[in-house]
């Protein structure tokens, strides 16, 4: 059954309005590439990595300047410049990147640096590593020529000094709206070529120190190129006890949709969390190596943007197992 929250219409982009999930995202094959698919509505996001995409590039190139973009903006509470800090009042950052090969690159626990993702993808592409984490990763950016910045703005300090008065941790990823919008980034380039990314500041007030499943490869994010690509959002502490999404590949390389795999993947934590997993936001996205679309969430606060050929940009909203 159709609802109208089953999309939102987008306009920034002059997108077409096309009905529905079930007759347009979810399951179906997306024939003609390029595909970008990414979680929460990041428009500018998609926009950048189609920037790259439509020319004829690598996915690896556009899943990348879609997560510098979002990096970049200091409206997005959840990433990079503008993130709400951990408990002390640090903004510590966390991404990877992975192409097609199973080349990947991750940073952990990073201050004063806007472009995670990118110094992710040169651990990737400079170093015989996957991951390095921070003082350590700090020191591998700024030998390679990033720049050291202070990341806190303003707005996200006063929310923070606001937090302290109660100092109260609450994981509760659809209640606490500023944890919404960390992205994850999977593209399907016109050769055929799958690569995601994904970037975040991660749970605001978190403990300092606490990592979670964004820069994780096979939590936050996983790429088969001979069989699909998955990302997640939301409580990383549970995507990383389930290794969500690697899980999801392998489901999907055992012959299960992208839908299906994802949906696999929350029912895993429903299983551990029950009733409780309805304020307990966690979800996946997923992407076949043939441009099939797989969303599902624990609760009903999901939503993720995709573009593809036919100019169309739109946010859907993501079935989930709560309602
Ligand atoms: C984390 N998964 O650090 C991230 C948070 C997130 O939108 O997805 N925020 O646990």
């Amino acid at each position: 059954m159709s609802t109208r929250r089953d999309f939102i219409r987008v306009t920034a982009l002059g997108a077409a309005v096309l009905p529905l999930h079930q007759t347009f995202g979810l399951g179906k094959l997306f024939e003609n590439k390029p595909i970008v698919v990414s979680t929460w509505p990041n428009l500018k996001a998609n926009t950048a990595a189609w920037g790259v995409l439509s020319k004829g590039g690598r996915s690896l190139d556009a899943v990348e300047q879609g997560g510098r973009v979002v990096e970049a903006d200091p409206t997005d509470t959840s990433v990079g410049y503008g993130g709400l800090p951990d408990r002390e009042g640090r903004v510590t950052l966390d991404a990877c990147i992975m192409d097609d090969q199973g080349n990947c690159g991750s940073v952990a626990f990073v201050q004063g640096f806007m472009h995670p993702v990118s110094i992710a993808r040169m651990v990737m592409e400079k170093t015989p590593h996957v991951m390095l984490v921070g003082a350590g990763a700090e020191k591998f950016a700024l030998d390679n020529g990033f720049k050291k910045e202070n990341l806190l703005t303003p707005q996200a300090e006063k929310t923070w000094k606001e937090w302290l008065k109660k100092s109260e941790y609450k994981p509760d990823h659809s209640i606490v709206k500023p944890n919404h919008d960390t992205i994850g980034i999977l593209a399907l380039d016109d050769q055929g070529k799958l690569s995601g990314a994904c970037t975040t500041s991660g749970m605001a007030f978190k403990m300092h120190g606490r990592v979670g499943d964004s820069p994780i490869i096979g939590a936050g994010l996983y790429v088969d190129g001979d069989v699909g690509a998955a990302t997640a959002t939301g409580v990383g502490e549970e995507m990383i006890r389930i290794s969500g999404s690697h899980t999801i590949v392998e489901l999907m390389r055992q012959g299960r949709t992208p839908q299906e795999a994802c949906e696999e993947a929350v029912k895993r934590v429903i299983k551990k969390h029950g009733e409780k997993a309805k304020d307990l936001s966690v979800a996946f996205l997923a992407l076949s190596k043939d441009g099939v679309i797989g969303a599902y969430s624990t609760n009903n606060v999901f939503s993720y943007t995709l573009t593809t050929p036919d100019k169309t940009n739109l946010v859907i909203k993501a079935p989930s197992y709560f309602p």
